[in-house]
């Protein structure tokens, strides 16, 4: 029998820090999930033993009945027994807004189709290099990644840092956080939105009650809508007006600067590409809204290497560079990828592509493309309709496994070339997940001679 009051719906990773959350606050719950035997049963069971999670298609009946569904981003509000709560008068909310309720230090938040595990990952490195007592999390995922509840438990917390995903914002009306971006917004998840606009108003409420919220200038999809009326700071690749983030040119030098103060070399900042300078700005914008002292900011882009699979270079073979984008798994992301080692490099791309579609457009790649790639090798379930929406842009080839993509593609390089790897797709039809895609890529690289 269900607690009719409080209903944690999942029991994935947000579910769990939710049944955590509210163990640690005597508060009751029970928690549902549709599938009859999800991933986190055994370790939900192990953690909660009193517990008695009901397992299967949602019942109705009980979610009508509740006061409050606490439901995970992986699970649409628009799911029936939901809908039908929702419209009982049933509180639906998510772990952030739980979070942003309890959350006593300031919080930073960020959003976007693209960039966001750099930023946050960067900027929580800015502050701990600052001396202050940080908490990252929320949407981040890897090993060390934690869900946005498990982080109300560091004692002394001075500073949250979250990423955030349009999912989490739905269920989330007010954050109330201190400093906030959207850093762009590009198609991804239209398996989940009816268009564009439905997953872009998802990610405007972050702006909800904010102090200050990053824009970037150069980027239409990351402005703050006129209804907001909250402080702005604007960050940018060209030069900046007086209390703009932006890039400056001094005698030859490219340089970041805060209106006409230039605060480091560009050349000194150590992750590579044109839409990493957006991201560092991000950062220090954002850094410098939360009171992060600027020196500790830019002694950390002098060292901070970059997250795994997003655009790292992995080897030089044979004089042709070798860049692992696994993470690249929308068309947005596969584009800045494409442009990024296209302009570091001399000769030209050869790409690796394809997978599980999330009802993308991938037209939307064929003028860089046409500028920059030479050849697509194409893997993966949706291989076909990638090599029709490329038809004419450019070249393409189809390969069954990674090894060999990854053989085709050393086969059609010449020296001063690069490989890049950016599937602009999911990696579920062929891996585990984005990291597994990219460590075979890796391996195969390494087996190159
Ligand atoms: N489930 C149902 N019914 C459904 C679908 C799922 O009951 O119709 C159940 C599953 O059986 C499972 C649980 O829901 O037990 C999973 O919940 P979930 O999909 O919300 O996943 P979590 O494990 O809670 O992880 C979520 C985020 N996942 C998604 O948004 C899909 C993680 O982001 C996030 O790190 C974590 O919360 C902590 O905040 C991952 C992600 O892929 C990295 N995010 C997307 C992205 O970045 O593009 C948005
Ligand atoms: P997210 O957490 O939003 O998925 P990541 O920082 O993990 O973002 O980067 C994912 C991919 O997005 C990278 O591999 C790269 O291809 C691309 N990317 C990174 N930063 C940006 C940016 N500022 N604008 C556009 N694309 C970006």
């Amino acid at each position: 029998m269900m607690n009719s009051e409080r209903i944690i719906v999942g029991m994935g990773v947000t579910g769990l820090s939710c049944a955590r959350y509210f163990r640690s606050r005597a508060m009751s719950f029970s928690i549902a999930d549709s599938r009859e035997n999800p991933a986190g049963l055994k370790e939900f069971l192990h953690e909660f033993p009193e517990q008695t999670p009901v397992t299967g298609a949602f019942a109705l009946d009980q979610f009508v009945n509740a006061q409050e569904l606490i439901v995970s981003p992986g699970i649409s509000v628009k799911t029936p027994a939901i809908q039908a709560a929702a419209k009982s008068g049933v509180k639906i909310s998510g772990d952030i807004d739980v979070f942003s309720r309890e959350a006593k230090a300031p919080i930073v938040a960020v959003t976007g189709s693209n960039g966001k595990s750099t930023v946050v990952s960067l900027l929580g490195e800015m502050a701990r290099t600052a001396g202050i007592t940080v908490a990252v999390g929320g949407n981040l995922d890897g090993a060390k990644a934690r869900p946005a509840l498990d982080l109300l438990g560091d004692e002394n917390c001075e500073l949250y840092i979250l990423e955030l995903s349009s999912f989490q914002l739905e269920t989330t009306p007010t954050l109330g956080a201190k400093a906030v971006a959207i850093l762009n917004i590009s198609e991804d998840h239209m398996d989940r939105y009816d268009s564009i606009e439905s997953y872009s108003a998802a990610k405007h409420r972050i702006f909800n009650n904010c102090e200050t919220a990053v824009v970037n200038r150069n980027e239409e999809t990351s402005q703050l809508p006129a209804c907001f009326d909250v402080a702005v700071q604007s960050i940018g690749l060209d030069e900046p007006a007086t209390s703009q983030w932006g890039l400056r040119s001094e005698l030859g030098a490219d340089y970041v600067a805060f209106g006409s103060t230039n605060l480091m070399r560009c050349s000194d900042i150590k992750i590579p590409g044109k839409h990493n300078l957006v991201n560092a700005l991000t950062a220090l914008a954002l850094g410098d809204a939360v009171g992060i002292p600027r020196a500790s900011m830019v002694q950390t882009l002098t060292r901070f290497p970059g997250l795994p699979h997003r655009c790292q270079w992995v080897r030089n073979v044979n004089g042709v560079d070798y860049f692992d984008d696994s993470k690249g798994t929308n068309v947005g992301a596969s584009v800045t990828a494409i442009n990024s080692v296209g302009e570091l490099i001399e000769g030209r791309v050869v790409l690796i592509a394809g997978g599980q579609d999330k009802d993308s457009d991938f037209a939307v790649m064929r003028p860089v493309l046409e500028r920059f790639v030479a050849l697509v090798v194409l893997i993966g379930r949706d291989a076909l309709k990638l090599a029709d929406a490329f038809k004419g842009a450019t070249d393409t080839i189809f390969a069954e496994t990674m090894v060999e993509a990854v053989k085709v593609a050393a086969n059609r390089t010449r020296p001063g070339d690069a490989v890049l790897l950016s599937p602009a797709c999911a990696s579920f039809d062929m891996f585990r997940n984005f990291s597994h895609r990219g460590e075979m890529f890796c391996a195969a690289v390494q087996e190159l001679s």
